[in-house]
């Protein structure tokens, strides 16, 4: 059966995912082809609404083991409503944050067994697995300078410096254990570079 592409970029706060996101869907639009985009945690009603839970500072205290939890429901109802349906339809899939960010997030930052995080992965998405991942790599001082500029810190933003740099390394280690899948690109160099590489990588992929 033919499906779409499924294309999901990662990394730390401010390192530029949103601002390549549109880059690429600009990209493959002209190329001809369907594009749809989404975000996680979100992408669908309930989802969106796990997102303002999960990222609304506020909400001081929320046991890691339930944040988990709460980034997979939303990944189900996103997958089962959204990402599968438009794969089916040919249409080729651009995420912001997927899987790779649970690794790095509640596995890397808040500490979790990795194991754990692998069960819900097979649970929730089966076989479904990203073509192509574009990790944003910069140091911490770098993306959350960037992410500062635009106000209000969500309640990921407020957490320490020590936090982000287990989620950056975690990012990493997650790039050597899948090479194929995921692709390194140095987000702390000119956009113009950045966007350079990201088109070099789809070039090959379309
Ligand atoms: N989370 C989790 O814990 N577990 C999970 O499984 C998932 C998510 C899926 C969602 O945040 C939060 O959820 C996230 C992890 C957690 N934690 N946080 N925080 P999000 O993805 O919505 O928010 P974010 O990571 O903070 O993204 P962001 O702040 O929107 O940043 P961005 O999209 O990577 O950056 P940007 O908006 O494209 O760029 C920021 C600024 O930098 C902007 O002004 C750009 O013009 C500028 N920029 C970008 N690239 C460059 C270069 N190369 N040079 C100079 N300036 C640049």
């Amino acid at each position: 059966m033919t499906r779409g592409r499924f294309i999901t970029l990662e990394g730390g706060e401010g390192v530029g995912k949103s601002t390549n996101l549109k880059f690429i869907e600009v990209l493959l639009i002209e190329k001809g082809l369907q594009v749809m985009v989404t975000r996680e945690p979100g992408g669908t009603a309930l989802a969106e609404k796990l997102r303002q839970l999960l990222l609304a500072s506020d909400v001081k205290k929320i046991d890691a083991s339930t944040e988990l939890l709460l980034m997979f429901a939303a990944r189900a109802d996103h997958i089962q409503q959204v990402i599968k349906p438009a794969l089916a339809q040919e249409k080729w899939v651009l995420c912001d944050r997927f899987t790779d960010s649970t690794y790095a997030y509640q596995g890397g930052g808040r500490g979790l067994d990795t194991e754990n995080i692998a069960w819900l992965e097979k649970f929730v998405q089966q076989q479904l697995q990203p073509d192509i991942t574009f990790l944003l790599d910069a140091p911490i001082e770098i993306g959350m300078a960037r992410a500062k500029k635009r106000g209000a810190l969500d309640r990921f933003e407020t957490e320490q410096h020590v936090f982000f740099n287990k989620v950056r390394v975690a990012f990493l280690k997650r790039a050597n254990d899948f090479p194929k899948r995921i692709k390194i690109i140095d987000a702390n160099q000119a956009l113009s570079m950045v966007q350079e590489n990201i088109q070099a990588h789809l070039d090959a992929l379309i």
